[in-house]
């Protein structure tokens, strides 16, 4: 058993931990719920008890927490996940705050599980977006190693939290966007997280540069469009993917149907292809749309769909913690 933190506890993901480490049964010995001053005394449920959340502080993890799952923003993981980890607590941090610290791991169970063991009590779960993506291409790259990805993603809202769905909801209405910089509703925006100088925006170097970590593949190629449309959870990806080696459709579909975390829907005849609608709620991830790419060599187009605050954030997250547990990573109490 195990003494358990949620850092913002209260907002999206935080709340969607609480119901996965439930629902996956997470060996608790205690939970404790940490968020911001504003939140604190806010009464949350797990396995039918109520627990009271507590306003994060730097004694917070004074009383042998074993593991912390964060989701609270970079700024308060940038303080507050060193803290944790030198009380001995294992943190996972679900901020972009670590991901490409050299010292940090960057884990997707299914694709990388053997680099949860160095870590230095922090550990990174990956943006929702690139979790999904590389669930469904490293079982390809195993086998015929790609060389170039070009993605372009239909995000939904519920990736910016309750303020995304809030303002997807207020937009429908004829309110003026207060989240996104235009009104989501009626439209594609192509915009998530801040322009850099290089013309991307942060969300989509996030999925060149956390795909090479992952896949431990700087050969990798990514090149990336995000774009946020008016779908309230799920998101959604076209992957065109070039690879080294010449590949068999059938092979293809059987080694994805028989990957950890994917499900393989794929009969467009009968209109069979993932959506948002059917991931949504889930924790696999859904690809379909499977056809040849002939306009380059070793050419391949899929379609990704997953929940992204489930696969995409919360259950990732949960998944590395049992990994932990299964590694014999964190100590347990009785
Ligand atoms: C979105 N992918 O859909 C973002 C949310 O770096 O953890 C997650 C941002 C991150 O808006």
């Amino acid at each position: 058993m195990y003494n358990v933190a949620v850092v913002g506890a209260t907002g999206m993901v935080g709340r969607t931990f609480i119901k996965v480490l439930e629902e996956r049964n997470f060996p608790i010995k205690n939970l404790y719920l940490f968020a911001s001053k504003k939140s604190e005394g806010t009464l949350l449920e797990f396995k039918g008890k109520l627990y009271s959340v507590e306003e994060l502080k730097e004694d917070s993890f004074d009383r042998g927490i074993d593991i912390a799952l964060f989701s609270a923003g970079a700024s308060t993981s940038k303080v507050f996940a060193p803290i944790a980890a030198s009380k001995g607590c294992i943190v996972v941090d679900n901020s972009s705050q670590w991901r490409m610290d050299k010292k940090v791991p960057l884990v997707v169970p299914e694709v990388n599980p053997n680099d949860i063991k160095w870590h230095n009590g922090i550990i990174a779960n990956p943006n929702c977006s690139t979790i999904q993506m590389v669930v469904a291409l490293k079982p390809l790259h195993d086998i015929y190693r790609i060389k170039r990805v070009v993605v372009s993603t239909y995000q939904a809202v519920s990736g910016a939290g309750k303020k995304g769905v809030d303002d997807l909801k207020g937009t429908m209405n004829g309110e003026k966007p207060k989240q996104f910089p235009y009104p989501i509703y009626n439209n594609c925006l192509p915009h998530i997280d801040d322009f850099l100088n290089n013309g991307y925006t942060k969300e989509e170097m996030k999925m060149v540069n956390e795909t090479k970590k992952i896949m431990n593949d700087d050969r990798i190629k990514v090149t990336a469009t995000t774009v946020r449309v008016p779908v309230e959870n799920g998101h959604s990806e076209s992957i065109n993917v070039e690879f080294y080696k010449d590949f068999d459709l059938d092979e293809v579909r059987s080694l994805l149907s028989s990957a950890p975390g994917v499900v393989v829907m794929d009969d467009p005849q009968n209109r069979i292809y993932p959506l948002a609608t059917i991931a949504s709620g889930h924790d696999e991830v859904y690809v379909g749309r499977i056809r040849r790419d002939d306009t380059v060599d070793y050419g391949l187009n899929m379609f990704v769909v997953a929940d992204n605050v489930r696969k995409g954030a919360a259950t990732n997250a949960v998944q590395i913690a049992e990994l932990l547990v299964k590694e014999g990573l964190v100590h347990g109490r009785i």
